[in-house]
């Protein structure tokens, strides 16, 4: 089922769950060449949720700032490739939800164990903000929070479950967004985990 979030967001309930057969080894595969990690904001503290990325560019924090890098820089290694499967996944869900010529170049990994949270952020690192943001959430719930232009526009909350996928694009992609503390739970293929997986183009349109 398609549930419309904003005028260019959508909320594809269950999209991935029929890849995730190819999805969730390709995804072990990344995560044993490039594990997660827990970079440093660039005010100099540990995020709490830990990270790796694939793709050609790889989003990276530290203490000089945020931005899209070609390694990794716990390895010094290109990132790995992103998985066949990761990135069809990711463009028929954007031309589901209405943008038809997406081609990711990156893919951010975040790990969510229980208590971990996202606050309200906007993402503004990448060069188009024309190309649309797709997410993929596995294993554990969570509640997504979907606000406005401004940090202080009320935000709506949506759950989200393993299998979920958002898209969003156009006139909602510098919305304000964050996910809430994850429960404590245990799922079935994850364990105690929830992971997203962000597609996004972040180096010249190609
Ligand atoms: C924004 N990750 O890495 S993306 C991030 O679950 C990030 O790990 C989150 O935000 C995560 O930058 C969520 C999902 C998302 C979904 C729908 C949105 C972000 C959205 C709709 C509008 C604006
Ligand atoms: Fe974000």
């Amino acid at each position: 089922s398609r549930l419309q979030l904003g005028d260019q967001a959508w909320l594809l309930h269950g999209f991935a769950l029929a890849a995730a057969d190819a999805l969730l080894p390709a995804l072990k595969d990344v995560i044993q060449a490039a594990p997660f990690r827990h970079m440093c904001t660039p005010g100099g503290r540990a995020m709490s949720v830990a990270t790796t990325s694939c793709g050609t560019l790889g989003w990276v924090s530290d203490r000089g700032g945020y931005r899209y890098a070609r390694h990794d820089p716990a390895s010094g290694r290109d990132w790995p490739t992103m998985p066949a499967p990761m990135r069809e996944l990711a463009t028929a869900a954007a031309a589901a939800a209405g943008f038809p010529d997406f081609r990711p170049d990156a893919c951010l990994i975040n790990r969510y164990r229980p208590g971990t949270r996202l606050s309200l952020h906007q993402d503004r690192d990448e060069p188009d903000l024309g190309q649309p943001i797709v997410s993929v959430s596995l294993g554990l719930p969570a509640t997504f929070l979907f606000g406005g232009m401004a940090r202080s526009d009320r935000a709506v909350r949506v759950p989200l479950d393993h299998g979920d996928v958002v898209v969003w694009g156009g006139v909602d992609r510098l919305r304000f967004h964050g996910v809430l503390p994850v429960a404590p739970g245990v799922h079935p293929q994850l364990g105690a985990q929830r992971i997203n997986l962000t597609f996004r183009r972040a180096g010249p349109a190609g």
